[in-house]
């Protein structure tokens, strides 16, 4: 008899953390890495590209003036435009990395400290959406972060601000210790790479151990 390969899912890693803590720069990297393994995609929130991604985007370079609830469903929006995309592709055996996901929703809504919206309120418009393998949160203070290049162009590249999203994001790494990996975002970039390519090989272990995609 013909033995058939079966492929199990693919892995979900996040990347989360302050604005210029080297999401972008540590995800592409280990996406390189990691086409060497199998199959994998990078994904980022917000997705520019699609039709509340646009609203996003003129929202975020101040063009336009929006309720922040308003604003917060349409992130989370988003992310649902994407859902059923991104399922299938872990189903199909990809997997997927995210450059910021809901918890940079629930962060960032929650730190403006709007009354009614509470962290659980602004958790409340992604629950359902498959939950990250892993979390790996680039740690780094908001002053040595506002000190990296192109700082402050966008809506919430201030230090005040930033220091209210880092608190909220704690309170997010307590709600799930097992799955966060909070890192050194502030030491050498190709050390930090190194550092998150042994983290995300031991998630793609577990994950082809057969652990199942929460949502
Ligand atoms: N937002 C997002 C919400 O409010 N709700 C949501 O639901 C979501 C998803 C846009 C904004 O939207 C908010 C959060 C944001 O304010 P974005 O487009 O992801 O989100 O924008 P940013 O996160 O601000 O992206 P940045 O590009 O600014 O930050 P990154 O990706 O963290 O940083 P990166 O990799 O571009 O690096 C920044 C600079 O630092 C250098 C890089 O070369 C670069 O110049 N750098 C380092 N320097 C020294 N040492 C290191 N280890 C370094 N790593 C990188
Ligand atoms: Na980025």
């Amino acid at each position: 008899a013909t033995l058939t390969q079966h492929r199990g899912r693919g892995a979900l890693i996040c990347f989360e953390g302050l604005d210029r803590s080297g999401k972008s720069t540590q995800s592409k990297r280990l996406l390189e890495y990691l086409k060497q393994q199998g199959d994998v995609e990078l994904w980022r929130f917000p997705d520019r590209e699609t039709p509340t991604g646009t609203l996003i985007t003129a929202y975020l370079e101040n063009a336009e003036s929006l309720d922040d609830r308003a604003v917060h469903l349409l992130y989370s929006a988003n992310r649902w435009e994407k859902m059923q995309g991104m399922v299938k592709k872990l189903e199909s055996g990809t997997t997927i990395l995210l450059d910021r996901y809901a918890y940079s929703g629930a962060a960032y809504t929650a730190a403006k400290n709007i009354q009614g919206a509470s962290l659980a309120w602004c958790q409340a418009s992604d629950a359902g959406l498959p939950a990250p393998d892993r979390t790996i949160y680039l740690h780094m203070s908001p002053t040595a972060a506002a000190s990296r290049s192109g700082y402050g162009k966008e809506r919430y590249e201030n230090i005040r601000f930033q220091e209210q999203v880092a608190q909220q994001y704690n309170a997010l790494a307590q709600q799930e210790p097992a799955s966060w990996s909070i890192v050194d975002a502030d030491q050498d970039v190709d050390v930090l790479s190194t550092e998150i390519q042994h983290l995300a090989m031991t998630v793609l272990d577990d994950v082809k151990q057969g652990r199942a995609l929460r949502h």
